[in-house]
Parts: C-alpha cells; sequence; structure tokens
C-alpha cells in the first residue's frame, strides 16, 4: 500500500513518520519528497513465527511519502504545492497532518494553531488540484466529441461524467462522492484525482492533549479516521528499548504505539484485511481489500497460483492458537477446503492447492 503524508508546513509530518518507521527524519525545510517502510504490526505473525520456526518472517508493510510542507499563503508556495501534489497523484492513501500542538519555537502557519482551519484549507486545496484536472480534461474532451473517432461515443460518455464530478467540486464535495457505479470508476482511475481517496486525519497534539477529542464534522465525512498522536513524544519514545518504552508508556497511560495505531487507520480506511500463509520456508501476512475472494487472494501471492487455482486449503489463527496444531485441527474438522469464491476473512490462514 502506498501512502501520502501530506500538510501544511511544520505540522510534524517528517516527525511522525520517523517516529513510526524508525527512519531518521530530514531536516525541517527540505524540498525533496522522503520514502520510508512502515512495517504492519501483527501480533499473529510473532506466534506463527514460534510455532513454523520458518526461515524468514515477512510482515505487510505500508509505504509512506513524507511530502515537504504546503504553504499556500503565497504564489511560490501555491506552485510548490501544485507540483507536489501532482507527483502524488497514484498513491492509494492520504493521511493528512495537521498541527495542534504548541511550541513557541516553531512558528504555527498563518499565525495561529488551528486543527479543523488548516484541515478546512488542506481539503479546499485538493479540490482545486482536482478542479484544474477536471476542467483539462474537459476542455480536451470538448474537442474530441466533435471528431469522428472511434471513441466518439466514449468520449461523450466521459465528457458528462467530467461535467458531474465538475459539478460535485464546485460545491465542496470531493470527487469520491459523485462516483456512482464501477464503469465510472474505471473511467476516471488513471487519471489520479486526490479527492477520490480514502484519507486519514492524524493530529499532532500536544502530551497534554492526548485525551482531547477533536470534531472535524464540518470538514470531513464521519467515516475517516481521525486518530491523535504527539509526534515529539512518539518519536523520543521509538528512540528507548523495548522495556524503556513499555514502561514510559504506561506512566503516559498510552496503550497502542504510534506505528500501529497509524496502520491501522490506514487499514480501516482502505478497508483492508490480512490473510496469512505459513510454512517452513515463510510465514506471511498479505493484505487484500475486504471482500477479496480466494481466486483473486491466491493471485497476490502468485500469478502461477491464481492461473492454477484448485482450492484454498483453510483455517483460523484463532483456531490454530486455540487448539494448538495442525494435526489436532485436521481431526477437529477445522480445515476447510475453499474454492475460487470463497471471501477471505482476516486471520484465516491459507494454504493454496494449484497446478500448472
Ligand atoms: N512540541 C512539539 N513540537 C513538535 C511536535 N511535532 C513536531 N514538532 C516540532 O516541529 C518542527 C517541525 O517538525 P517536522 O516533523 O519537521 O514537521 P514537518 O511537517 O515535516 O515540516 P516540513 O516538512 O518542513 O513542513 C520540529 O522542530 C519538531 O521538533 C510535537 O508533537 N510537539
Ligand atoms: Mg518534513
Amino acid at each position: 500500500m502506498k501512502v501520502a503524508l501530506l500538510g501544511l508546513l511544520q505540522s510534524g509530518k517528517s516527525t511522525i513518520l520517523s517516529a513510526v518507521s524508525g527512519k531518521k527524519i530530514p531536516p525541517i525545510g527540505s524540498t525533496a519528497i522522503e520514502e520510508a517502510v512502515v512495517p504492519v504490526p501483527d501480533e499473529r505473525l510473532g506466534w506463527l513465527t514460534e510455532y513454523y520456526k520458518p526461515k524468514k518472517t515477512t510482515y505487510a508493510t505500508v509505504d509512506c511519502l513524507d511530502l515537504p510542507g504546503f504553504n499556500f499563503t503565497d504564489d511560490h508556495g501555491r506552485a510548490a504545492a501544485r507540483r507536489l501534489i501532482n507527483q502524488i497523484r497514484t498513491v492509494e492513501l492520504l493521511v493528512l497532518i495537521v498541527r495542534s500542538f504548541e511550541n513557541p519555537a516553531v512558528p504555527a502557519y498563518r499565525n495561529k494553531v488551528n486543527p479543523a482551519g488548516d484541515l478546512a484549507e488542506l481539503k479546499t486545496e485538493m479540490l482545486l488540484a482536482d478542479l484544474e484536472l477536471v476542467a483539462t480534461r474537459i476542455e480536451r474532451l470538448e474537442k474530441q466529441v466533435h471528431k469522428p473517432t472511434k471513441t466518439q461515443s466514449q468520449d461523450k460518455v466521459e465528457l458528462a461524467l467530467q461535467i458531474k464530478l465538475q459539478d460535485a467540486i464546485e460545491s465542496e464535495k470531493p470527487i469520491s462522492s459523485a462516483i456512482e457505479t464501477e464503469a465510472e470508476l474505471k473511467m476516471i482511475k488513471s487519471l489520479g484525482f486526490l479527492t477520490l481517496r480514502p484519507i486519514v486525519v492524524a493530529v499532532n497534539v500536544s502530551e497534554d492533549q492526548l485525551d482531547k477529542k477533536f470534531d472535524f464534522s464540518g470538514e470531513i465525512d464521519s467515516s475517516v479516521p481521525v486518530i491523535a498522536m504527539c509526534a515529539k513524544l512518539e518519536h523520543e519514545l521509538a528512540q528507548l528499548d523495548d522495556e524503556s518504552r513499555a514502561e514510559f508508556m504506561a506512566d503516559l497511560d498510552i496503550t497502542e504505539s504510534a506505528a500501529s495505531k497509524f496502520v491501522e487507520s490506514c487499514y480501516s480506511a482502505m478497508g483492508l484485511i490480512s490473510f496469512l500463509t505459513v510454512g517452513s520456508d515463510e510465514v506471511r501476512a498479505w493484505p487484500i481489500k475486504q471482500g477479496t475472494i480466494a481466486h483473486n487472494a491466491a493471485g497476490k501471492v502468485h500469478s502461477d497460483i491464481q492461473r492454477g487455482f484448485i482450492r484454498a486449503e483453510t483455517f483460523t489463527f484463532d483456531d490454530l492458537k486455540e487448539i494448538g496444531s495442525e494435526k489436532a485441527l485436521k481431526a477437529a474438522g477445522k480445515i476447510r477446503l475453499e474454492g475460487k469464491d470463497y471471501i477471505v476473512q482476516d486471520g484465516d490462514i491459507i494454504n493454496f492447492r494449484f497446478n500448472v
């Protein structure tokens, strides 16, 4: 999964990414897009590794892009932001980071710490960036539909769709809200609209705001995951060894690591779950969209396995942990043979039988 961290100047993007990935923070004001890989914490893999003693254990990962902060207060900043936005149009998810922390050493954007205002500004700018894209596309299609080309009827359909999208944006609605069918989605998918992407909002809070609730109902849909974390504190925690970290977290009443909160919200926004494969070579977690059928899940592992798919031998992690061994699972009738159309569930352990 490819994710981009977006936010206004010095909202703490790099500090958050460094805390969740363990990678060093680039200096403030860096103009490059940094990349970091965040492993998806999954306790099941730890247990399975003990059980199967594989040669390797592979966690799912979230690939994160850390963008330089946006500054929409002048033309130069706007142009730079637009260039950056155009570079991340293919990512699958946007994590919007807004500042709530007070820190006199770090000047606040527009001289005010204002998470809801910052979120509104980010949202508006994303809509504007998409509006530009829609307008360019409409202009092209309007010329195209008058030519008797092979794609003429298709172009007419797309033009009507783009006009619908333009209307949505003009009434400040994301493109995702205007798409009604799979066919519509397919038609515009490759254009890389930002407001078609799922989002997560991460509020970078002060240490004393860890329990604070934020109401962004004016800015975003209630289905958008909102997480709060103190980047500075999490960054410090990430430097500690496991034992000291656990102690500090207990003292501060932090029950979940920043990495796990971050990844969970990304999974939830994307509608992802994980199935697992096991064996003496490798124990591995595979992220898939909720509702994925076994035939397509097989394709994630290898295209040959999908092509030669026979059956998905399936049991659940919970059953294995409870009953204790694959042999006992078999005796208890807990190993199922599922067909191509079986809808894979989170925590399914699958051994694909295939023939090529
Ligand atoms: N007090 C406090 N300071 C923070 C927190 N998070 C970040 N900072 C400080 O804010 C400054 C900016 O943090 P960065 O992580 O570099 O922010 P950024 O969004 O990556 O900045 P740009 O990429 O330049 O836009 C640094 O001096 C951080 O130490 C926080 O949670 N609390
Ligand atoms: Mg940064």
